[in-house]
């Protein structure tokens, strides 16, 4: 089945006590037995609630995978993939990530014993360098937040299959429509799914996806364990987000090119970051991995941190908020916002400049977003 189709279609049958084609929402948090031990397959909600188990579902087809599972937030997804570890274990990580999973590495699982290297993963060798006996996971985003770095997910997994190390693919810019990490070597997915998999800015939600059975049983086990499970409501959301997906990923790629190119030969803009430029410097990789370059992009402008405030302050269709892969076009500004529990010595070193601004380019009319640049740059 084509992806399209499988957007629409899975994790979802009628309902089988009513036809309902759409999954209903299971709005409980418990199912009653008819003697102790004895149900129909649900027992309590934080374990199982069929509106979570076709989202689950629906989001390990998507990426090719056996098995999904469902979280309150993507920070929730990473923080229970970490709890597979052990004191003294060690991970090496990109350098450029989403502030928060920074914060959560450096932060909180620091404290817990655990060992990070932050690399930049342009080159495979830096990471392999880096490689000990204790050494138990690779974290990867590519692109990454927010600087657009990209990552061979194919190189990066032989190398953690000959160590015989885990290695997981933050997926979350790019979305199973543009890249299918498992089908190239990861054995973990994660999302934020609060972003394009839900795609209307009306959710906070993860997911992890992995298709090895030894590893999902674990991670079924601390999921009901730790317990941060989304509830109905929200499963039912981004079931119904979801149908949309590849049509949503094309419009945001298709938005996302004709922006990152008028920005590129806009004379007041000084460096975009976007992975679709020949001149990427990993383009090479990204054209072979992704289907199409995606709708997020940086930027910087000639200027001050206070011009790049006007430029965002004018915008009119842009919204200023944190945030990323709705339907409607959102500006960030990485260093007061998503990046800020980045310390600001280590920002200069990735290139997270106080101009910098971080765009997610919407689905609307691109003509209305090109005259609110054009507005707001001028
Ligand atoms: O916000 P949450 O659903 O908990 O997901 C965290 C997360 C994980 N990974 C990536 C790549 C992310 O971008 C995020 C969240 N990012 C933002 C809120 C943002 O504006 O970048």
């Amino acid at each position: 089945m084509k992806f399209g189709t499988k957007a629409v279609h899975a994790g979802v049958h009628p309902d089988p006590t009513t036809g309902a084609v759409m999954t209903p929402i299971y709005q409980t948090s418990t199912y009653a037995q008819s003697s102790p031990g004895k149900h129909k397959g649900y027992e309590y909600s934080r374990t199982h609630n069929p509106t979570r188990d076709a989202l689950q579902k629906a989001i390990a087809e998507l990426e090719g995978g056996k098995y999904g599972l469902c979280f309150s937030s993507g920070m929730a997804s990473i923080d229970t993939l970490m709890k597979v570890l052990k004191p003294g274990d060690e991970v090496i990580a990109s350098d450029d990530l989403y502030g928060g999973t920074y914060r959560l590495f450096t932060k909180v699982y620091e404290n817990f014993g655990l060992k990070f290297h932050f690399v930049n993963m342009h080159k495979t060798e830096s990471v392999a360098k880096l490689i000990n006996s204790n050494t138990r996971l690779i974290w990867v985003e590519t692109p990454t937040n927010p600087m657009m770095n990209i990552v061979d997910i194919q190189a990066m997994g032989k190398l953690a299959k000959s160590h015989n190390i885990l290695f997981a693919v933050d997926n979350t810019f790019a979305t199973p429509y543009l890249q299918q990490p498992l089908a190239l070597g990861a054995d973990i997915v994660m999302h934020s799914v609060t972003k394009y998999l839900g795609g209307h800015s009306d959710v906070v939600m993860g997911a992890l996806v992995v298709s090895d059975d030894q590893l999902a049983e674990k991670l079924y086990f601390l999921q009901n364990s730790c317990g941060a499970t989304p509830g109905p409501q929200d499963s039912f959301l981004v079931l119904r987000g979801l149908k949309t997906l590849h049509l949503r990923m094309k419009a945001h790629c298709e938005n996302g090119r004709v922006i990152a190119e008028y920005l590129a030969n806009h004379k007041k803009i000084d460096k975009v970051y976007w992975p679709g430029f020949s001149s990427h410097p990993n383009h090479d990789v990204a054209a072979r991995q992704m289907k199409d370059f995606g709708g997020m992009i940086s930027f910087t402008i000639h200027g001050t941190t206070q011009d790049a405030f006007t430029v965002m302050e004018r915008f009119k269709v842009f919204t200023i908020a944190e945030s990323l892969g709705g339907v409607e076009s959102l500006c960030n500004h990485p260093t007061t916002m998503t990046h800020a529990s980045v310390p600001a010595e280590k920002r200069k070193i990735l290139g997270i400049e106080d101009h910098l601004i971080r765009l997610s380019v919407g689905v609307e009319d691109i003509s209305d977003l090109l005259a609110d640049l054009e507005q707001a740059l001028n």
